[in-house]
């Protein structure tokens, strides 16, 4: 998707959430959805993050979806930067389960909200579920993608045999 601007950004703190966050860019990619994928963390990068979130609404972005394992911040500092709304999906991480980073993530004070997703590759998924559900508030060629979707989902679930 690089000849257009991106309507979402996912962001992630380091390299080895790809494993996970990969996930989430296919499922823009089932819409058709503009993205672009980028590596920044609130604690490494910190100029890096702030810089990019600052530009992101000029850049013509309409969600930002941020993950992070551990002491995960990055949501929580891009949703202090921008007024788009900012979805977070903690990484499971090295060690608690991705407790540390669920809570971290979710825990924001009053004022600067972040969407909080579930721990991993259920929270990359839905994440982007949820921005595609923010952008067919006002676009229906893509609200008719997210009806049919969830038609094949109920379909396919319904067709499970078990032995
Ligand atoms: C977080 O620390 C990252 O989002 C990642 O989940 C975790 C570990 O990063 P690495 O040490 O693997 O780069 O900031």
């Amino acid at each position: 998707m690089a000849t257009q601007s991106p309507l979402v950004s996912v962001l992630m703190g380091s390299k080895s959430d790809w494993d996970t966050m990969q996930h989430c860019p296919a499922m823009l990619d089932k819409f058709d959805i503009a993205h672009e994928c980028r590596v920044m963390s609130a604690h490494r990068t910190p100029d890096l993050a702030v810089e990019y979130t600052r530009a992101a609404a000029d850049r013509g972005v309409q969600v930002i979806i941020a993950a992070a394992g551990g002491a995960a911040h990055l949501a929580g500092v891009v949703a202090a930067h921008t007024p788009l709304p900012v979805l977070g999906v903690p990484m499971m991480g090295w060690s608690l389960n991705g407790l540390d980073a669920l809570l971290a993530t979710v825990q924001m004070p009053a004022g600067v909200p972040v969407g909080t997703l579930a721990i991993g590759k259920a929270g990359a998924k839905n994440a982007a579920l949820l921005a595609v559900r923010m952008l067919a508030l006002h676009d229906e060629e893509l609200k008719g993608k997210l009806e049919q979707f969830h038609a094949d989902q109920t379909r396919e679930i319904s067709a499970i045999t078990l032995p």
